[in-house]
């Protein structure tokens, strides 16, 4: 007797699933099988390549692997083909992303068949908005792991060890640069001691396949250059800049470029002096040209004066198209206001047939939960990218129109705002870390689905690292069936549950105050500019709700290419997700579903609410699946996420019912705050 229990304690000591922090990602260690690499060349990213294979390898045992370089004109920069023998490719960097595929599909279980894998945008970029004072704006998991406050120019081991660990997780997933500090630029970037910081990072990710790059704040010239001007068009100015890239070239002969945040939010730019986005970009893509180096501008600009956010970068770069140099792209948000849960695509999208147009995602979650919610984004990106702009015709994908496949582009590109930081998980939330992963391989293939990337990172990120070998038959049908199939499953609704308990129906920006997490559709200071505010956006009062943007409104409508134009201009046409974007409408108004505004917007609410609470179902039941540290804090977390969602109904809907002055529908859960104290509460915080 006491034997069988001695051997019962000890297989559950054995099977006990090991615990995980998270750190290695989804590249967990495995209990690799010999290989042997055959591979002509030597270089440090061949290296890498080659001990990839050596750690990974789970495919035949002591097969021969070859990596090879060919002229085949059908692989296209990085690419590679993948195959029986092998990975072929042109470049180092392709023969690296060519390992990881190979990995990727053995460790997921997928065949491996002669295939050629391009990617869709050449430069895939992630913009870290860290400050040089190791501060992160809209950073939810920690400092930075680039810069520090105290002794910010000593190297240490550790920083080497994180950011070559950082440089791996990118390269794995096929990211190709990285912006090391915030749009909101200091002009400290530049001076000598952080650029040789900047240079020590570069060679890190050197090998890796990343290129390094920068923001910079227009007024750089002035503030650290001592110059009294920063006059694009000033001959004094134009010679500063030269001087300052060629500098940082001499230190990072491969630097990429610069990205810009000008005369947006404060920011200086241009326009200071009376000159255009164009004036600015170019004299910046003029210095940098001899280099090589490109100049990604952002289009995110509006002013507090605007009757219509949503139009106001339509209306200022489209007239500019064709102005820009060549090394120039427009850095495009996906939506027109600001990473909203939802939005309809920029219509910037698609409308400047001459300038190279680079699409902008938020993976941190800075409207979406942060590091709290779960909310799995590649739902949101594939929707924006899969969206018609009808530009060039049917078809014109906002990736049709973004990667070259459409219009021709000198350079094609894609960035995406980073949720990296200095939490021993990388991104705080351990379903956060899907967002970088999706972020990296929708920047890779942007035809991919949702559906498949989160099962690969599931599979990955998820199964249990002593069962990957010698698992006892069975256990892999059983953990798909019961953990994968679920997860997979809320991961995928995830988006769509937010955006229920938040603003549903094309409801936007309802955030209190400027840390845009919690419910705030009151929130509007005299002090603080009104496109700052809810109000601005929602409009309700007892009349209705809703953002009028038809051509009897604001006619941002009519920056949308026909059909769109008239099929978001009619109420009979523009979809429910988009109604209250682009209407204002009376709460009595009759919905498909039969039910009136108010009626449906409760539903969507309480929906949202259920949806969440169905997560925490789902995610109880796959406790033995999962190890104890990755369940609890997916567990608190939902629970948080849960209560949040709970306030965000209860706020909305006494609100808003304030002036639809009608019940909540009686087969709808009561709320459980009180508007009065949810208003209290959240003012106190201030
Ligand atoms: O979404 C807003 C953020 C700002 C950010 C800005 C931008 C870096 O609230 O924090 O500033 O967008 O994208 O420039």
């Amino acid at each position: 007797m006491k034997k069988i229990l001695t051997c019962l304690i000890i297989c559950c000591t054995v099977l006990r699933i090991r615990a995980e922090n998270g750190h290695e990602l989804w590249l967990r260690p495995r209990t690799a099988l010999p290989v042997r690499v055959i591979c002509e060349r030597s270089s440090p990213a061949l290296a890498i390549a080659r001990r990839e294979l050596e750690d990974g390898w789970v495919g035949k045992a002591d097969a021969s692997v070859v990596l090879a370089f060919t002229k085949d004109r059908a692989i296209k920069g990085d690419g590679f083909r993948l195959g029986q023998r092998g990975i072929e490719a042109k470049t180092d960097a392709g023969i690296l992303y060519g390992v990881y595929e190979l990995l990727r599909r053995q460790q997921t279980g997928l065949p491996i068949s002669e295939e050629v894998c391009n990617p869709s945008y050449e430069r895939r970029i992630l913009d870290h908005w860290d400050n040089p004072d190791g501060s992160i704006e809209r950073g939810y998991a920690g400092g930075s792991i680039f810069w520090r406050k105290s002794n910010p120019f000593a190297i240490t081991d550790g920083d080497k060890v994180l950011w070559q660990q950082y440089a791996r997780a990118d390269a794995s997933v096929g990211i190709n640069g990285a912006v090391l500090n915030n749009v909101n630029a200091s002009p400290l970037i530049l001076s000598t001691d952080y650029l040789a910081r900047v240079k020590a990072i570069a060679d890190i990710l050197r090998p890796y396949g990343i290129r390094t790059y920068l923001s910079v704040r227009f007024s750089s010239p002035v503030q650290i250059g001592g110059l009294t001007t920063a006059d694009p068009l000033d001959p004094g100015v134009e010679n500063w800049w030269k001087e300052k890239i060629k500098d940082i070239y001499q230190l990072i002969p491969d630097f990429g470029g610069f990205l810009v945040k000008a005369n947006s939010e404060g920011q200086p730019g241009p326009q200071d002096y009376g000159r255009s986005h164009a004036d600015g970009a170019n004299m910046m893509a003029d210095a940098i040209r001899p280099f090589g180096g490109i100049i990604m501008w952002r289009a995110f600009v509006y002013k507090a004066s605007d009757k219509d956010r949503a139009k106001q970068a339509y209306a200022e770069f489209t007239p500019l198209d064709g102005q820009f140099r060549d090394n120039v792209i427009i850095q495009v948000k996906n939506g027109p206001v600001d990473f909203q849960p939802r939005e309809p695509f920029s219509p910037l999208f698609g409308a400047m047939k001459k300038t190279d147009v680079m699409p902008e995602f938020q993976v941190t979650q800075e409207y979406l939960g942060q590091a709290v919610h779960l909310v799995f984004l590649a739902p949101m990106w594939e929707e924006c990218l899969k969206s018609d702009t009808w530009q060039g015709g049917p078809g014109s994908t906002v990736a049709h129109c973004t990667d070259g496949s459409l219009y021709p582009q000198r350079y094609t590109a894609i960035a995406g705002v980073a949720n990296i930081g200095l939490d021993s998980n990388w991104c705080g939330h351990p379903f956060a870390q899907a967002n970088w992963y999706a972020f990296g391989r929708l920047a890779w293939n942007n035809r991919l689905t949702s559906g498949q990337i989160a099962d690969e990172w599931l599979r990955l990120t998820f199964y249990p690292i002593q069962r990957q070998r010698k698992e006892p038959a069975g256990y892999q049908a059983d953990w798909e069936t019961h953990f994968l199939q679920p997860v997979r499953e809320m991961m995928l609704r995830s988006r769509e549950a937010a955006v229920n308990y938040m603003m549903p129906l094309g409801l936007h920006h309802l955030f209190s105050a400027n840390e845009h997490y919690g419910p705030g559709p009151w929130w509007a200071p005299q002090k603080v500019r009104p496109d700052w505010t809810p109000p601005y956006y929602h409009k309700a009062d007892t009349g209705g709700i809703g953002f009028d943007r038809t051509n009897t409104g604001s006619d941002a409508v009519s920056q949308y290419h026909e059909p769109l134009r008239s099929q978001f201009n009619s109420l009979f046409t523009c979809p429910d997700m988009y109604l209250l974007w682009f209407h204002h409408l009376p709460w009595s108004y009759r919905m498909r579903s039969g039910r009136t505004l108010w009626q449906e917007l409760c539903y969507h609410y309480e929906e949202g609410v259920r949806q969440v609470r169905e997560f925490q179902n789902i995610w109880d039941k796959v406790r033995p699946y999962v190890d104890d540290e990755r369940f609890v804090l997916v567990q608190s977390k939902l629970r948080s996420q849960s209560s949040n969602a709970q306030l965000w109904k209860d706020a909305c809907l006494q609100y808003f019912g304030q002036f639809s002055r009608q019940p909540i529908p009686p087969d709808i859960e009561r709320p459980v705050h009180d508007l009065d104290d949810i208003i209290r509460d959240d003012t106190m915080r201030r």
